[in-house]
């Protein structure tokens, strides 16, 4: 790629305008729905998809919204030159990107000082990971950096795998598929070097640890150290190369998948363990745990000659006590028997056999899911920006935020984890409508331009359908979870019915009429949320939310010798008599405190859509295309984006960019810019209903208009106007 050399300014700023090199395939459709002339059509815009797709053009503006769709196979667009071809280059002057998107966003925040965000969304496998990760390189390898920042640099990138090989694992909708919500903040200081960072981590699909549904896995973790620990390593954990010899890993039939090579990645997490700072001892922990969720899968309970439940696999006792660090009978009697109070006498009951096997479960998944936090809080610590190292900084970092969270997700059988899930994408789409549609209605405000508002589907009835205090379905859960007597599943099922029957996006089984729904099952109830129906099974609601351990298990991990366990597990919680907060309302709750973060950033969006459901490449189901374009809201948004005006610039870029067509204002403006641009447009020929003035910026309503002042360009400097008009005028 070579650059002409000269600065002109695009959207106010200074950039590089480069030497034509878009090819014939770089144009075809429009690079902007924005001008697609027939907007309104759903049609035209799955097609502008499609055929940009088939090009291996995965990326599409609406306005700066980036729309992308997953090729399912390596492009060879994310080199270090094409990062170099973004570098400082304005948003609509190059072919869109998700570099484009990152670079746009860094110097946003460099240019007027305000801390950003990048949210990325789509349905499960649409690519958000994908494209969080591609940003962060672009900018770890783009930002300036000093020798020492250069370790923060290297540990933001390694977090990476370290998380996803604890945090993700191949469902029937990827094979990568992230099993917890991550936002992380990029801390940068004021040359713009990245100097810290922080990861915030939304609930882990526990429940994965212990069970896993047909043609699914458990956490990659598990298989990359059976398949790449030494065999000395192995031997020390009591495991054995071989992962059907697992009962938590064998749950979904599904030991090996092909786009995995748990060896090879086994490398690379403990690579990354080693960059981001772990000690052997840390390290040496961590596997403990992981073998002893394993060996806890193995353990199995018979019943003794008194009939009561025992441990009947020794072996795997033995193992547990060594790498749980904690006292062997203490652990036995506490997985067999749990502490009773009666009449203020403590007393140790028995465990039934289902009983035995739900607090083995628990506790697996009790361990596993604070080894992650615990994991996430290490690797913050080596991510804190430490003042001392970077005193030079002092006071003037800002910050982009990435939000990559599992996307909206309908399997045949779904639970309280789909429903968390699906839960988050409604409050992040309400989050979008609000954003997209304020920030576009105070800019118009903001430049005195008035304008017609655009109907959309407000998913908020539904945000409040979950989580509205007292009479919403999370109030009705926990509610169900504490009251005495006997609550179940099908309990609280009734309850939902009695609150929530009615409501235009709750369904049961149960018709108005006294009939029955076919579609939905009596174990089952129906939320339509703004991406699609989903059935969700009652089943296990009230378990998972309460996500109980019994006290004697947290006794005896208490006391354990392993310091990651030590600290996750602490005493007072054992102490304590007060509840804690259920799973659900805990989310809630970190979900209003995400959202509180993301408001006060200036947001980007990237809006992932999946082409098929096979993960193959080349592959564009347009129905399943159509209906992700719809619940995203991307007719609204491009409707919202074009209701008013298609393109703004600000006065002193489009003055520079056309001054020379208006005599009037070439070779140099002097009086105000306003007044120059007013000039220019009258001399240009701008009817009144093409555009109008704002404060600080022209807006012009429709594409055609600036297709006629740039086809005036091209013919006067046709070398500079076929570099530019690539992004405003599309091609055909
Ligand atoms: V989930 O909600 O975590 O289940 P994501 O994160 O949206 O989902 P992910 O980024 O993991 O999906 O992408 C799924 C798979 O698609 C990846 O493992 C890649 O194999 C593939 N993919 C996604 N984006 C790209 C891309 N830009 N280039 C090539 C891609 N392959
Ligand atoms: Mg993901």
């Amino acid at each position: 790629m070579r650059y002409r050399g000269r600065e002109v300014g695009g959207e106010g700023r200074v950039h590089r305008v480069m030497e034509s090199t878009l090819t014939a395939r770089d144009r075809v459709g429009v690079q902007d729905f924005v001008l697609l002339e027939n907007y309104t059509s759903e049609a035209a815009f799955i097609e502008n998809l499609r055929r940009r797709f088939g090009e291996k053009l995965i990326y599409t503006y609406i306005g700066s919204v980036l729309v992308s769709v997953n090729p399912y196979k390596d492009l060879e667009i994310y080199s270090k030159a094409h990062m170099e071809r973004y570098r400082g280059v304005s948003f609509y002057e190059i072919s869109p990107h998700i570099y484009a998107v990152s670079d746009n966003t860094y110097r946003a925040m460099r240019t007027e000082r305000r801390d950003q965000c990048i949210l990325i969304s789509g349905e499960s496998g649409a690519g958000k990971t994908e494209a969080s990760k591609k940003i962060l390189q672009y900018y770890a390898t783009t930002c300036p950096v000093t020798d020492h920042m250069s370790t923060i640099r290297d540990r933001l990138l390694q977090s990476n795998p370290v998380l996803e090989a604890f945090g993700n694992a191949k469902t029937l909708r990827n094979d990568n598929s992230s099993r917890f919500g991550k936002y992380m903040d990029v801390q940068f200081d004021f040359r713009g070097a990245p100097i810290g960072g922080h990861i915030l981590n939304y609930l882990l699909e526990k429940s994965r640890v212990v069970h896993q549904n047909h043609g699914e896995r458990n956490f990659h973790i598990f298989y990359q150290l059976l398949e790449g620990g030494e065999q000395d390593q192995l031997s020390k954990l009591g495991l054995e190369r071989n992962a059907q010899k697992y009962h938590y890993l064998v749950k979904g039939c599904c030991p090996r998948v092909s786009s995995i090579n748990d060896k090879s990645d086994w490398k690379t997490v403990r690579k990354a363990l080693t960059v981001i700072g772990f000690h052997e001892e840390e390290v040496e922990d961590l596997l403990n745990i992981i073998a002893s969720v394993l060996h806890l899968g193995n353990t199995q309970f018979g019943e003794g000659e008194d009939g009561e439940t025992q441990i009947t696999t020794e072996p795997q006792l033995t193992y547990l006590s060594k790498l749980l660090g904690v006292d062997g009978p203490a652990l036995r009697e506490a997985l067999t028997h749990k502490k009773l109070t009666a009449k203020g006498e403590e007393m140790i009951g028995p465990l039934s056999f289902e009983q035995a096997v739900a607090a083995r479960d628990a506790l697996a998944k009790a361990v596993y899911g604070r080894a992650f936090t615990w994991l996430v809080a290490k690797i913050n610590q080596s991510l804190a920006f430490k003042d001392e190292v970077y005193n030079s900084s002092k006071g003037s970092s800002s910050v982009i935020g990435l939000l990559d969270i599992y996307g909206f997700e309908v399997f045949q059988h779904n639970s309280f984890e789909q429903f968390c899930i699906n839960y988050c994408n409604e409050k992040l789409q309400q989050l979008f409508i609000k954003l997209t549609l304020k920030s576009e209605q105070e800019e118009y405000e903001a430049e005195g331009i008035t304008w017609e508002p655009v109907k959309y589907f407000d998913n908020k009835i539904i945000c409040d359908l979950v989580e509205e205090k007292h009479k919403g379905f999370i109030s009705i859960l926990d509610e169900e979870c504490l009251r005495p007597g006997e609550p179940s599943d099908i309990s609280f099922l009734e309850k939902l019915e009695d609150t929530l029957g009615g409501h235009a996006h709750f369904v049961t089984h149960k018709l108005a009429n006294g009939k029955t729904r076919k579609a939905v099952g009596r174990e089952e109830f129906r939320l339509i949320h703004y991406a699609g129906e989903v059935n969700y099974t009652v089943n296990g609601f009230l378990d998972k939310n309460t996500d109980l351990l019994y006290r004697n298990l947290k006794e005896v991990i208490c006391q354990s010798d392993n310091q990651i366990l030590s600290q996750c597990f602490n005493r007072e919680e054992v102490t304590t008599q007060k509840r804690p907060e259920t799973a659900a309302t805990q989310f809630k709750n970190s979900l209003a405190k995400l959202i509180e973060i993301l408001m006060s950033k200036e947001p980007s969006y990237v809006r992932c859509i999946k082409p098929n459901d096979a993960k193959q490449s080349g592959r564009f189901d347009e129905a399943l295309v159509r209906h992700q374009v719809k619940y995203l809201g991307l007719m609204e948004n491009l409707r919202v984006r074009r209701a008013g005006f298609a393109y703004r610039r600000r006065y002193e870029a489009f003055l520079q960019r056309y001054k020379s067509l208006c005599p009037g204002t070439w070779p140099n403006w002097q009086g105000r810019l306003a007044d120059g641009v007013a000039t220019l447009v009258q001399h240009l020929g701008y009817k009144p209903e093409e555009y109008k003035l704002g404060k600080t910026k022209i807006f012009i309503r429709f594409p055609k208009t600036l297709f006629t002042t740039e086809d005036a360009l091209e013919a006067r400097r046709p070398a500079l106007a076929l570099t530019l008009q690539t992004s405003w005028r599309g091609y055909r």
